[in-house]
């Protein structure tokens, strides 16, 4: 692929979005590459996902308007349709998936990272809505999911306003969950940029959520997911069926066992071929 890495570290793996020259705006190709690399993932082995950008100063800077500057309105449903596709595909990607965003999030960059489930950024990141000023609305998703996360009068103020807004704004109005600086020695140099910082803390987070119980990971994703989409009577029972789905696994044995019995090596053992 051209424009994607993608590595898998042990039982979690990091996609990169690779298009640094264009500050890894969203092309036809890259949302082809980016739906291509996510069929690929091994949910075999890959517990957890981590969607970052090349480079430091951009995570994706929206979808590319070189590319839709020209699209007839066939044309232009059919790229908002792909970009769809692939947004949905992480929102009910299997395992939990985390937006490591290391600079600019706009537009579409923005709407990415929405799609995902947890978002966290570096000191350096912005994050808007652009679009009214290009003279579209928000096409991948922002017009809905901005509003679930922050509440439809911020999400109207920055999509009307087409304003970006800076880490400690996303900070407060609950776009992100944590703001991470450069790590700095006593006499101010830098010696861990905001970026290395921000990829080893969503790191450790892929690795901490691989370690738990991943059928129990997934229906927690599911249940909150699905949830949120109806009513709280319909909810629970969407929650009632993913917990007693639970049960009867490996995990849920093993987890329990653990617990209960006073000789956590004897149990290690017993589960340690399942
Ligand atoms: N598309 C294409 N190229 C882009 C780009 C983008 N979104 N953003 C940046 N680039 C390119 C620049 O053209 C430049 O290329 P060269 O000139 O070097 O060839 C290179 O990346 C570096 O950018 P700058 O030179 O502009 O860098 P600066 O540091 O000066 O500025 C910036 C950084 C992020 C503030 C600036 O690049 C910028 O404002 N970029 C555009 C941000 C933006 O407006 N993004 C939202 C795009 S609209 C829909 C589906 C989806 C969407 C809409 C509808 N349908 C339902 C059909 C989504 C829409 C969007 O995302």
């Amino acid at each position: 692929m051209e424009y994607i890495l993608y590595e898998q570290k042990e039982q979690y793996a990091v996609l990169t979005i690779n298009r640094e020259k264009a500050l890894n705006a969203l092309n036809s190709q890259v949302l082809d590459e980016l739906n291509e690399a996510l069929g690929q993932v091994n949910l075999e082995e890959v517990r957890a996902l981590v969607i970052t950008g090349a480079g430091a100063k951009s995570f994706v800077a929206g979808a590319d308007i070189g590319e839709m500057s020209s699209l007839t309105k066939a044309e232009g449903e059919a790229f908002g349709k792909k970009g769809n596709d692939v947004f949905r595909k992480i929102e009910t990607f299997p395992i939990p998936v985390i937006a490591a965003v290391n600079g600019f999030a706009l537009g579409g960059g923005c709407e990415l990272a929405m799609s995902c489930d947890i978002r966290i950024c570096s000191e350096n990141a912005v994050f808007g809505q652009p679009e009214v000023g290009l003279g579209i609305t928000p096409g991948f998703g922002g017009t809905q999911r901005l509003a679930r996360l922050v509440g439809a009068g911020m999400a109207k103020q920055m999509i009307y306003t087409a304003r970006n807004i800076k880490a400690p704004e996303a900070y407060r109005i609950g776009l992100v969950n944590e703001v991470y600086a450069a790590e700095t020695d006593e006499a101010g140099n830098v010696v861990k940029s905001a970026q290395e910082v921000l990829l080893a803390a969503a790191e450790k987070m892929a690795s901490t959520i691989a370690k738990n119980a991943p059928i129990a990971v997934r229906n927690c994703k599911k249940a909150i997911n699905d949830g949120l989409a109806v009513d709280m009577d319909k909810a629970i029972v969407i929650e009632e069926k993913l917990f007693g789905d639970c049960f009867e696994t490996e995990d849920q044995k093993y987890g329990m066992a653990f617990f209960l019995d006073k000789n956590k090596e004897k149990v290690k053992e017993a589960f340690k071929n399942k």
